[in-house]
């Protein structure tokens, strides 16, 4: 296989205007007729046609009906003979294909004796011979001709035009898409499902349905899915004036998925995970989950599918927008400012412990990548979520009316085109010619093209006499893998100034003018000062508010300023980071103070009495609180390190989080009786900070528990688990007795799988939990192979895959590094037998050990030798090949 190279890229030789298909759905034999018409792109050079497939049997070619010569190439099929000149011909490929053995999920592939496709990036070439790539856009009409006992329900995308009865007990539908589309959108599903249906109108007035299908038995679970598809065509139409271009938008569910749902157009495929909730099985971060994912799948029936990529390399230019979107959707949907802020720390938090790692790892890549071998790879958290960021600062420097208005320029010049991450930013800038992002386009596109997380260091110099305080920056940022040296970026900085002594929030001027409580300082070279004018006392400055660039911000606070900042902050943001900035410094000097024994107190107490005023704070919401008293995760630690020792970052935080709940006792049992009852189950943003709160304090008692021998809070924890009215208040406690590795945690367990021995959803949680917990001694691994034997283990589920493997080595890093290296040894067992099943998930648990040569020994040897074992494996996929070459280079 051969690397894929941006420049490389060319128009496509041929069109595809129109495709018919028709399909005899069996899962042991599919046939499959495709019937075309396609004519030359006169703009290229006349060469023969190239049509993708994979794992296809071919029984026949015509060409205007006629049969033809050809040949393959590798996988694909080529067409020499056809005729010439630019006049549309009409092509038909009669093929077969085996779902039942997809255990690859790509393509088309049976999943509880139902079948479903997944075609983007490159699955629809599993289905048929095709031009597989997104900017060659067709019309679609599709036949599905399948048993009626065993498969009742036939859809496609767009809309039902027939259906009938045929013999042999068979059935058929037929469905027309009335708008044009690239291969990968292309959807059908079939089998026994249920809907929950709903009839909307629009603004417009235009009468649509809407539809969640899923087994049988799960319509309990549907209304929190049906209400977040009506707030997302409510949304869209709201803030982009973007409304529903379909009389029909449908949404499946299914328990067999690679990632979280598709957005195949008017037919969205979803991971069960993201649709089925109700208040006895999902959590509230279930809820909120999917709220996203919905309002994500959605968000591209405009930004994504109207428009959508030329080429692959131009993925974020729906991914990074409509990620963007979704968490715009997820705020405008909070009732309170607070509840805002809560959702922006979330998402920085999944930046910062993700993404950050990734961009400075061997598979960092630009936001628009340049080469690579297998585009699953680039479904990265670089694409989607930093390319977020980016859309976040155009929004940033243009305002949020005028982002508004350059989404609607960029709809007029492209609706229904292919098109590239430039054509965008341009359409941004050309729509707000006076912004600061028009002035500054071809800089900031470097955020497109340079891969790597910049840091911006600043300090500040106050001039009591002048009552002015200066604060200088500069910006870097490290070389990655075929990128050495690096410009400066475009970094929009929000600034502001809290008094030191007085805690106020101080009145900003710049050059003579006030700017009022919050000013904006674009950076874009190395080095940039900016002077605050009538600087009335020492401040402290609170730099980088609501995280308005995707950086690393040095600035060398004292604690005291950072407790100022804490306390005083009026960016939420801000507060929140000042307590991760003084929980990080403790955790760092605890962890470079002494390397064999780890202090029982590696928090001072200016930092417990800070959490414990947090805690007890008379406005402060429950879901902010829960937040700034979340430690910095392991993770995020080891990322500020150059040397990382797995187990001492674990030993460290373990300390901390037993001084947490020693410290703060009686914090604790104050903050359980205060926020433990709810009343009725409802899953928004006051009630389930609330039980976030209540659930953190009940982990703290039991942990607490185990260092005082306490038994009644883990007594009240199990007859909380035991009553608990919904599934976030039972797991938290149930959490709270695992993860303190308290006695009661067996018999709570074992009552939860016989509680929900059935809900395959609620044994994932199961699985998760015992193979993330907490690790003591070395106890976690044996307890995953043990987990892995278990009769409800499924290795082909992806689902369950992740809840057991993923859970322990990409999530619990103290488990996983262990000395004697056998979290490795099971990681290299695991990437390579998952490989033969499904290379995309395999790929996705090789990165785990991204991060190896940080590692201290004898870690690192351990890691390389692991990675070492897998890429001599010579039979790999293209997907572990990508990542575990990178991974050693
Ligand atoms: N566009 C899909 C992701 C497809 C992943 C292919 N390996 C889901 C989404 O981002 O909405
Ligand atoms: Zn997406």
């Amino acid at each position: 296989a051969a690397v894929i190279h941006r420049g490389d890229y060319t128009a496509p030789a041929f069109w595809i205007d129109t495709v018919d298909l028709s399909f005899d759905l069996d899962p042991s034999k599919t046939r499959v007729l495709n019937k075309m018409t396609l004519r030359r792109n006169p703009d290229v050079q006349a060469q023969p046609l190239r049509l993708d497939g994979e794992e296809l049997n071919l029984a026949r070619v015509l060409v205007n009906g006629q049969g033809t010569s050809f040949k393959m190439d590798g996988n694909q099929l080529v067409l020499e003979n056809l005729p010439e000149g630019t006049e549309p011909f009409a092509l038909e490929i009669f093929t077969t294909c085996v779902p039942v053995k997809n255990t690859k999920l790509m393509g088309l592939y049976v999943s509880n004796d139902s079948f479903f496709t997944q075609c983007e990036a490159e699955g629809f070439r599993r289905i048929t011979y095709f031009l597989d790539r997104p900017d060659v856009m067709a019309m679609y009409t599709v036949t599905l001709r399948a048993d009626k006992a065993k498969f009742p329900v036939l859809l496609s995308n767009g809309n039902l035009v027939d259906s009938g009865d045929l013999e042999d007990g068979r059935h058929f539908a037929k469905w027309v898409d009335p708008h044009k589309k690239p291969s990968y959108l292309f959807a059908l599903v079939a089998g026994q499902l249920v809907a929950r249906e709903q009839r909307i109108t629009s603004r417009a007035g235009k009468d649509h349905l809407l539809q969640v299908f899923v087994r049988p038995g799960d319509l309990d679970k549907t209304e929190h899915a049906m209400n977040s598809l009506m707030a997302s065509v409510a949304w869209d139409e709201a803030r982009f004036g973007l409304p529903l271009d379909l009389e029909r938008f449908m949404i499946v569910a299914t328990s067999d998925f690679n990632m979280g749902a598709m957005e195949n157009k008017g037919l969205n495929i979803f991971n069960t995970k993201y649709v089925l909730a109700n208040q006895a099985t999902a959590t509230d971060v279930d809820y909120a989950n999917i709220e996203s994912v919905v309002g994500h799948e959605y968000f591209h029936n405009w930004t994504g599918n109207r428009i959508t990529c030329r080429d692959w390399f131009q993925l974020s230019l729906k991914e990074g927008l409509t990620v963007f979107r979704d968490q715009e959707f997820s705020q405008d949907l909070c009732a309170e400012p607070s509840a805002r802020a809560v959702k922006r720390i979330e998402d920085v938090r999944v930046l910062r412990t993700a993404q950050f790692p990734e961009d400075a790892g061997p598979m960092a890549h630009p936001v628009r990548p340049d080469s690579y071998l297998e585009i699953n790879n680039f479904y990265t958290v670089t694409i989607y979520e930093k390319g977020a960021e980016l859309v976040r600062m155009m929004q940033t420097l243009t305002s949020r009316a005028g982002f508004a208005k350059g989404m609607t320029l960029y709809f007029e010049r492209f609706d229904g085109q292919a098109v590239t991450c430039d054509d965008f930013a341009q359409a941004i800038a050309d729509a707000n010619p006076g912004s600061a992002l028009a002035a500054l386009l071809p800089q900031f596109k470097r955020w497109y093209s340079q891969a790597g997380t910049p840091r911006v260091a600043a300090r500040g110099e106050y001039d009591a006499a002048a009552q002015t305080y200066t604060l200088h920056f500069s910006q870097s940022c490290a070389a990655t893998p075929g990128q050495p040296v690096k410009e400066p970026f475009v970094i929009p900085v929000s600034l502001g100034l809290i008094g030191a002594a007085s805690g106020a929030a101080l009145p900003l001027s710049v050059d003579g003018q006030a700017v009022g409580g919050s000013h904006l300082l674009v950076l874009t070279d190395a080095q940039q000062s900016i002077t605050f004018q009538n600087v009335a006392e020492a401040p402290v400055p609170s730099i980088l508010r609501g995280f308005s660039a995707p950086v690393v911000l040095d600035f060398d606070y004292s604690d005291a300023q950072l407790l100022a900042l804490l306390a005083n902050d009026t960016d939420a943001f801000n507060r929140w980071e000042a307590g991760q900035r003084l929980a990080l410094r403790s955790a760092i000097n605890s962890i470079a103070s002494s390397a064999n024994s780890t202090s029982a107190t590696p928090l001072n107490d200016a930092y417990i009495a800070a959490m414990r005023a947090v805690l007890r704070h008379p406005t402060l919401d429950a879901a902010f609180k829960e937040l700034v008293l979340t430690l910095p995760s392991e993770t995020y630690i080891a990322e500020q390190l150059d040397v990382v020792d797995p187990q001492r970052i674990h030993a460290v935080r373990e300390a901390m989080r037993l001084q947490l709940a020693t410290a703060l006792h009686a914090d604790w049992e104050w903050a359980f009786a205060v926020h433990e009852n709810n009343g009725g189950y409802r899953p928004d943003p006051v009630s389930s900070g609330r039980r976030a709160l209540a659930g953190m304090a009940l982990n703290f008692l039991c942990l607490a528990a185990t260092q005082n021998g306490d038994s009644v809070w883990p007594g009240k924890t199990l007859q909380r688990f035991k009553d608990a009215g919904n599934m976030t208040d039972r797991f938290n406690a149930l959490q709270a007795l695992v993860n303190s590795g308290h006695a009661l945690a067996g018999q709570a367990l074992a009552r939860f799988h016989a509680l929900f021995k059935d809900e395959a959803l609620v044994l994932d949680k199961w699985f998760a939990l015992q193979a993330g917990t907490s690790d003591r001694g070395g106890q976690v691994l044996p307890a995953v192979r043990q987990l892995m034997a278990h009769p409800d283990f499924n290795l082909k589920n992806p689902n369950r895959a992740r809840s057991v493997i993923f859970s322990f080595c990409s999530a619990n890093p103290g488990g996983f590094h262990r000395a004697d290296a056998a979290g490795y040894v099971f990681w290299a067992d695991r990437v390579i037998e998952l490989d033969a099943i499904n290379p995309q998930v395999a790929a996705r648990l090789a990165r785990a050990l991204d991060r190896w040569k940080k590692l201290a020994e004898p870690y690192r040897s351990a890691a390389r030798e692991a990675l070492a074992r897998v890429a001599a494996k010579t039979d790999l996929s293209n997907d572990v090949r990508e990542v575990v070459d990178r991974a050693l280079a």
